[in-house]
């Protein structure tokens, strides 16, 4: 997101690390290619998955999980090396980037999350215990990020409705808002006093509960890398990126539509749906033109992401004040 606050510490795309280091560290980690070289770059940067510190994952036998064919995308789907080194993740570098070592310092366990509003009964539940009350599949999406960059993952993860459905939300609850961690220890970005922390998102119960809604654990057939939002982060793929909330420790249900972390930040420029629409503008650039990750091609964008059959009628009937499409 480019907001204009003075941004010394940003770093153009050319300082990014180049897919060479993290290939080549890869290749390292999986006992395929070794040489001083190698091994020096490898040992200058934390891992792009789990790093070789942490315990073992309890979570990995989930993974590969069964890809749900009914998910299909008429697109390549990017390599893995190019979705990992460009991420957006303010908590971890506020600009759009390379923030992998940056990312390392998130601690994805214990991980808890909350349950709270208009429900049944609120509760806490730790992801580990989450995951063994959903069905875990494998889709493939597209991603559209509002900054014109996009791609198409594999992600693992559930359907945000087994979630919804867990929860028993009240019928008074309008809206689902999302929130991120807020720990200045394990971010300290969020020392910045000038952003919203903690990021927070929203959805209606309509949308909430569409089959498209996804709760991502991991990508690639392994669990998330700690720069995509580990340990579980949305993943809404008619929507602009901004509103796949990351590394996610509420779930709240309300009747208040939720104020969004973007919205405070520019409200001229992100809202609440920011449904994907090549023919509204942002207000400072286009929209009608996206770059998928790993090349310099641009493709056309479409309406809702390319899945307008799918949701359109969720905004049908909707007053015309809204702003369905920032
Ligand atoms: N907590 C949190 N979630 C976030 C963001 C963020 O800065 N903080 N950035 C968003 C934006 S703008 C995009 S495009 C996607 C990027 O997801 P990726 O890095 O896994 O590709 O995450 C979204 N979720
Ligand atoms: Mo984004």
């Amino acid at each position: 997101m480019l907001i204009k606050i003075p941004q010394g510490w940003e770093l153009p795309e050319s300082a990014a690390t180049p897919e060479s280091v993290f290939r080549n560290r890869r290749a390292l980690l999986k006992g395929l290619a070794a040489g001083p070289f190698v091994a020096a770059a490898a040992a200058a940067l934390p891992s792009a998955g789990a790093l070789a510190a942490d315990p073992p994952d309890p979570s990995a036998k989930y993974y590969p999980a069964k890809r749900n064919e009914a998910y299909k995308v008429d697109r390549d789907i990017t390599n893995e090396v190019s979705a990992s080194s460009w991420n957006n993740f303010y908590e971890y570098m506020p600009a759009a980037g390379n923030i992998t070592a940056q990312a390392q310092q998130l601690k994805v366990r214990p991980w808890e999350v909350k349950i709270t509003g208009m429900v049944d009964k609120p509760f806490t539940i730790g992801f580990d215990d989450l995951l063994t009350k959903v069905q875990m599949e494998e889709r493939v999406y597209r991603h559209r990020c509002v900054e014109t960059w996009s791609m198409t993952v594999p992600w693992s993860g559930f359907a945000l409705k087994h979630l919804v459905d867990l929860a028993k939300p009240l019928g008074s609850a309008k809206y689902l808002k999302m929130v991120t961690f807020n720990d200045k220890d394990m971010a300290p970005v969020q020392r910045q006093f000038w952003w919203p922390w903690p990021y927070t998102e929203g959805l209606t119960i309509q949308e909430a509960t569409h089959d498209l809604a996804f709760i991502a654990t991991g990508i690639y057939g392994q669990p998330m890398p700690k720069q995509h939002g580990a340990p579980l982060r949305l993943v809404v793929p008619w929507k602009y990126g901004f509103k796949a909330v990351k590394s996610i420790v509420e779930f709240n249900f309300t009747d208040q539509r939720p104020t969004t972390f973007w919205e405070t930040t520019g409200p001229r420029e992100y809202g609440f749906w920011a449904n994907v629409n090549p023919a509204v503008a942002h207000p400072r650039w286009s929209q009608a033109e996206e770059r998928p990750l790993g090349g310099n091609r641009k493709v056309p964008t479409l309406i809702y992401n390319g899945y307008g059959e799918q949701v359109a009628s969720l905004y049908a009937g909707m007053p015309a004040n809204e702003k369905l499409f920032m």
